[in-house]
């Protein structure tokens, strides 16, 4: 059985929960400054994060819901101008500190640090949002803590697709055994458990009810001392506390046949 070297994870709703808050309250600004009378209210966006990617996002959304307007012939252009304007007041609103780290985040990540695991992150957002949420979290040097920030557009793919987790590990030399994923939502689950990563799933009010066939185990957070981790389904989590020695037991129930 390989050995567990490094601890890949998803951003939007596992590190933070950035949706409802956060990329909703951005987007809805964005469609307000280009006089857009389109609103995405909490119910509607989580039905709209079915679909992966802010572009992709806004592209279906017009699709399904606004089936009538009246829309340029540069459709391509109007979606990359919103997108951007999106990204822009996305990581305006996490520079004011408005969105933190979800419990056991930070403690995890400096406890894999100090043990010598390897980081990374695999996610659909934009680049630059990745970055504005662990500098306004953890400080401007903990970007470079992740060996490998694989984000948005780099794969043509997004998830459910496993590219982006095809990328990481390859950038980080390492096969799918001797890596840790860490999920929030069925799209997510999809897509590293396609690039065949035992995974850890920490659901939020969005993706609850999500199915999380093949992950490793499902729990409501990672825990801290003092306010421990529910186990949801799967392989129950000892102590509460997603840990060092829990992450290498979770990877080896993981990989075992
Ligand atoms: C999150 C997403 C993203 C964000 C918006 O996926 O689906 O689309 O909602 O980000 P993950 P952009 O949890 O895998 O990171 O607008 O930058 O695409
Ligand atoms: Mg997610």
């Amino acid at each position: 059985m390989a050995e567990l070297k490094a601890l890949l994870f998803d951003v939007d709703g596992t590190l933070a929960d950035t949706e409802r808050d956060g990329h909703r309250v951005a987007f809805n600004r964005a469609f307000a400054d280009a006089g857009l009378d389109w609103h995405w209210d909490e119910p509607l966006y989580g039905e709209l994060l079915a679909i992966t990617g802010g572009k992709e996002r806004i592209r279906h959304y017009l699709a399904q819901h606004r089936p009538d307007e009246d829309l340029p012939a540069d459709l391509d252009g109007l979606i990359a101008d919103l997108h951007a304007a999106k990204t822009r007041h996305y990581t305006e609103l996490l520079a004011t500190g408005a969105i933190p780290l979800r419990p056991g985040v930070e403690r995890l990540l400096r406890e894999a640090r100090e043990a010598g695991l390897r980081l990374g992150v695999a996610t659909t957002t934009t680049p630059a949002n990745v970055t504005a949420l662990l500098e306004s979290t953890l400080g401007p040097e903990s970007v470079e803590w992740f060996e490998v920030i694989a984000a948005g557009d780099i794969v043509p793919a997004k998830k459910p697709a496993p590219d982006i987790y095809h990328y990481a590990l390859e950038h980080m030399g390492l096969g799918p055994g001797e890596a840790l994923a860490f999920e929030d939502s069925a799209n997510g689950v999809r897509s590293s458990v396609a690039a065949s990563l035992p995974t850890v799933v920490t659901v939020n009010d969005y993706t609850r009810d999500h199915d999380f066939t093949g992950a490793v185990t499902v729990l409501d957070s990672l825990g801290e001392p003092g306010a421990p981790a529910f186990t949801l389904a799967g392989a129950a989590l000892e102590e509460g506390v997603l840990d060092r020695a829990a992450a290498a037991a979770l990877h080896r129930a993981g990989t075992e046949d």
